[in-house]
């Protein structure tokens, strides 16, 4: 090689060099964060008057505030099979919860792609801390599934203290192995968290926060332990007498360290080259507050799916916005993947909405469908039809001025109702359901 030809090789190769390093020291770091059973109006950024979630609230106003995102499912397992995968929960065998009395053999198919291994293949450091809730056998843990880290428990709720599932069974795992951690699961995962983006702050992370809160048993910082190893004599749902009470604290302690989070974001000098996603995994309990929507977890009504959600980015999202557009778990998913330039399965049924967190683009229209108990729901535009799976008599409610469903105007629109009758026949085939 002459000087000449020399010289011109070694510009081009610094170029390209140049380029792709500045490409990916530009590629945002993208942290989930879901809460477990959080309603629709348990934030104080959703107008409740009671708990107090400062924290949560400056992202949703520095940020994208979303008044039409959905859980995928009305309960724990399905939603979170969606999130990983961007299907429906049906088509990976997640259609019901995971439970810990019957179901130790179930999880999450290995062979199914979830984000953290897309996040992966393009040079991605990821973790989860928190709720798995996708399978018990360790050959199920978040680290066969593309995470590189995983702290948490794997069952659907633990004892905040103790670290104890439903059915007396330890639950507290590091990796692949049972580790014993004291502190309350709240604050354990959020200071993992933490840990994590310190320990990364010179990688391109994906972190998923799975937060138990404000999920049963209903425990604070203070609450006594109530389950024991290898006891089932213990309430459920907690001891504790004043659970209103407690429910705020259990917002609130979660609300504290998420702003723990941001700040330590911020001290790294991360803030514009991260992306926060904040949503709930289904609708709120009786014990919460889910606005004026009708039902609550495990309803296919609005209050069993419609949750709180909010994206922020102060350098990729306008400040301030709201926005009504529909968005579902699984479409966390293909967004994710085209915001880090990466690429999900060709098969899944999320869409991105990149361009909609980033430019404000609308979203294209389509159906969007729940299932759980055999009660069945679907969404077209501004219409939700619901079948209950007891009398199967469609009804139907149009959302955009009666968001509480309460006039069932089935009788009057009999063509539409044969219309998504339709849709929803192809989508069960669809989902094999
Ligand atoms: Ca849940």
């Amino acid at each position: 090689m002459n000087s000449k030809k020399n010289l011109c090789f070694i510009i081009i190769t610094c170029f390209i060099s140049c380029f792709y390093n500045n490409s990916e020291n530009n590629r945002p770091n993208i942290i989930i964060i879901m809460a477990d059973d959080l309603g629709y109006g348990d934030l104080s950024i959703y107008n409740n008057k009671t708990i107090q979630t400062p924290n949560i609230d400056i992202l949703g106003k520095n940020g994208l505030l979303l008044t039409d995102f959905h859980s995928n499912g009305t309960v724990c397992s399905p939603t979170r099979a969606a999130l990983l995968t961007g299907k429906y929960q049906h088509r990976v065998g997640v259609k019901g919860v995971i439970t810990a009395k019957n179901h130790r053999h179930i999880g999450l198919p290995l062979e199914e792609k979830t984000f953290a291994e897309t996040a992966k293949e393009v040079g991605y450091k990821t973790a989860i801390f928190g709720k798995w809730h996708l399978g018990y056998d360790p050959k199920f843990n978040p680290i066969e599934q593309g995470f590189d880290e995983y702290i948490g428990f794997v069952s659907g709720n633990v004892d905040y203290h103790s670290h104890v599932d439903q059915e007396g069974f330890e639950d507290w795992w590091s990796q692949g192995k049972l580790k014993k951690e004291s502190g309350y699961s709240t604050d354990l995962i959020n200071q993992h968290a933490i840990n994590f983006i310190e320990r990364n702050k010179n990688e391109s992370f994906l972190l998923y926060i799975a937060h138990e809160a404000p999920h049963y048993p209903i425990q604070g910082r203070a609450s006594p332990a109530d389950r024991e190893i290898g006891s089932k004599k213990f309430i459920a749902h907690g001891s504790e007498k004043n659970k209103p009470k407690i429910y705020k604290e259990m917002v609130e302690v979660m609300d504290d360290g998420i702003g723990k989070i941001i700040n330590t974001i911020s001290k790294l000098n991360l803030d514009k080259k991260t992306i926060v996603f904040f949503f709930s995994d289904n609708g709120g309990t009786k014990l919460g507050n889910n606005g004026k929507l009708r039902a609550y977890k495990g309803s296919v009504y609005e209050g069993g799916h419609r949750v709180s959600a909010l994206v922020w980015s102060p350098e990729l999202i306008e400040a301030g916005r709201i926005s009504n557009e529909t968005i579902m778990t699984m479409d966390i998913y293909p967004t994710v993947s085209d915001l880090i330039g990466a690429i999900p399965p060709e098969d899944i049924d999320g869409l991105s909405f990149k361009n909609h967190l980033l430019k404000g683009e609308k979203i294209r229209e389509r159906s969007l469908f729940w299932e759980f108990n055999s009660n069945l729901a679907m969404r077209k535009n501004q219409w939700k039809m619901v079948i209950g799976r007891k009398n199967k008599i469609p009804e139907l409610y149009n959302l955009q001025d009666d968001l509480g469903e309460t006039s069932d105007i089935a009788e009057e629109r009999p063509e539409l109702i044969k219309e998504m009758l339709k849709e929803m026949e192809s989508w069960k085939k669809h989902v094999d359901f």
